[in-house]
């Protein structure tokens, strides 16, 4: 059992791929020409809608990304394609997913200063795993070569930090001595890169952090957990319907329903008070208010959703001092976003700053916790 649960130390894996709002843009636009050149007739006879164009400038100013990452990018800007060409791999071979998840928590565990010795417990927590069995996580156990257990977890936006929660819980309760929770986010596989309203939102990466008692730390940049909090709320609002029934439906297992798609105004709208209240009644639980707060690592959806939750809670936009932003960059990483800008923006924080991490997506989920220096 432990009294004071720790972050002690993160990991961040950055593919080497990027792909800016021009290329994809220009990809699309080109496959919606073809499309609607193809279709012309039904087209013209009012059977079929024509494809409109997308634009970049569009996409910078209603979601903020500018540019994103991918793990392969051969495929995804080939119109015939629009899909990453990811070749199959043997069993033999270390699976991609479990690849960018060992490059992260191989970081976490230098920040942490821990050796695979020191770890008893591996959570492989995010959006989508590549395979039921034997879990991703297994494979990473086994690869790093970490002695207890290991297990998935989907939570698709709040993987990240319900997969920290369950950590915390875990070390708190004596049940594991340390334990690295790993978020390797394979997402653009699952990206409709033909939809105009969702081609832009998401990007690849990995994300890993480990959790320990307060006694065992010896990372240089320290966060006790003072609590967590979860909520979830049933929505349709944001779907991905791919799974392994699909087979039975003799339908095609990756037609459009099966890929990632929402009513994205909808979430903007029913998602943004929730998180506003769920952060507020979190802080109240430590009589905190948002201004006691030195920096929020947000979940990184979209940059008009960050600012109308921060106004919420602040009556006034964050700076990027106080809630950095990196979706520009990284896109919509799934439940890796807070993760990346907490790995990116910690080490300026001071002795007894406070902080919080929270995440809100698909599910509806929230997922928070909030956080000291030590
Ligand atoms: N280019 C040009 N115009 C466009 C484009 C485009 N690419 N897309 C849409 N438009 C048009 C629309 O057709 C519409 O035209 P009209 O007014 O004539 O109908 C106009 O632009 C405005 O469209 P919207 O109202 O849809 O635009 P918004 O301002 O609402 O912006 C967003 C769209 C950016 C999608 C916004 O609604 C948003 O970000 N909402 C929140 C979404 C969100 O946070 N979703 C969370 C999803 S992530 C998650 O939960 C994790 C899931 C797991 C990850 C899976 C990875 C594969």
């Amino acid at each position: 059992m432990a009294e004071t649960v720790v972050i002690s130390g993160s990991g961040l894996w950055t593919p080497e791929h990027s792909i800016s709002n021009e290329e994809l843009v220009s990809a699309y636009n080109a496959w919606a020409d073809k499309y609607n050149q193809d279709h012309a007739a039904e087209i013209e006879a009012g059977e079929l809608d024509p494809k409109p164009h997308s634009s970049a400038e569009f996409i910078e100013k209603a979601s903020g990304i500018k540019s994103r990452y991918c793990y392969v990018k051969e495929g995804i800007l080939d119109i015939e394609r629009m899909c990453p060409q990811i070749p199959e791999r043997s069993d033999d071979e270390t699976s991609q997913q479990a690849e960018i998840a060992i490059a992260a928590a191989k970081a976490a565990l230098k920040a942490a200063n821990k050796t695979a010795d020191d770890i008893d417990a591996v959570i492989v927590s995010c959006a989508y795993t590549q395979r039921a069995y034997p879990a991703i996580s297994i494979e990473v156990q086994g690869a790093l070569g970490i002695k207890g257990f290991a297990f998935d977890m989907l939570v698709a936006c709040s993987a990240a930090t319900f997969g920290l929660h369950r950590a915390y819980e875990m070390v708190k309760a004596g049940s594991a001595k340390a334990v690295l929770v790993i978020n390797p986010e394979l997402v653009t596989p699952q990206i409709n890169f033909r939809d105009r309203d969702s081609h832009f939102i998401f990007g690849d990466v990995a994300t890993a952090v480990v959790v320990e008692p307060a006694e065992t730390a010896k990372g240089e940049h320290i966060y006790d957990i003072l609590s967590t909090k979860a909520v979830t709320q049933f929505s349709n609002n944001i779907r991905s319907n791919f799974g392994h029934i699909s087979r039975a439906g003799d339908v095609d297992p990756f037609g459009p329903d099966k890929l990632f798609h929402q009513e994205g105004r909808k979430v903007f709208k029913e998602v943004c008070p929730m998180a506003a209240e769920h952060i507020s009644e979190h802080l109240a639980v430590h009589q905190l208010t948002p201004t006691d707060l030195r920096r929020w690592w947000l979940h990184q959806a979209n940059i008009n959703m960050n600012t109308l939750i921060s106004k919420k809670l602040l009556g006034r936009e964050a700076s990027a001092d106080e809630a950095p932003v990196v979706l520009d960059r990284y896109a919509n990483t799934a439940s890796a976003g807070s993760i990346i800008a907490f790995n990116l923006h910690n080490q300026d924080l001071k002795s007894g700053d406070y902080g919080l991490i929270c995440s809100f997506g698909a599910g509806y989920s929230i997922g928070s916790l909030l956080i000291k220096k030590r």
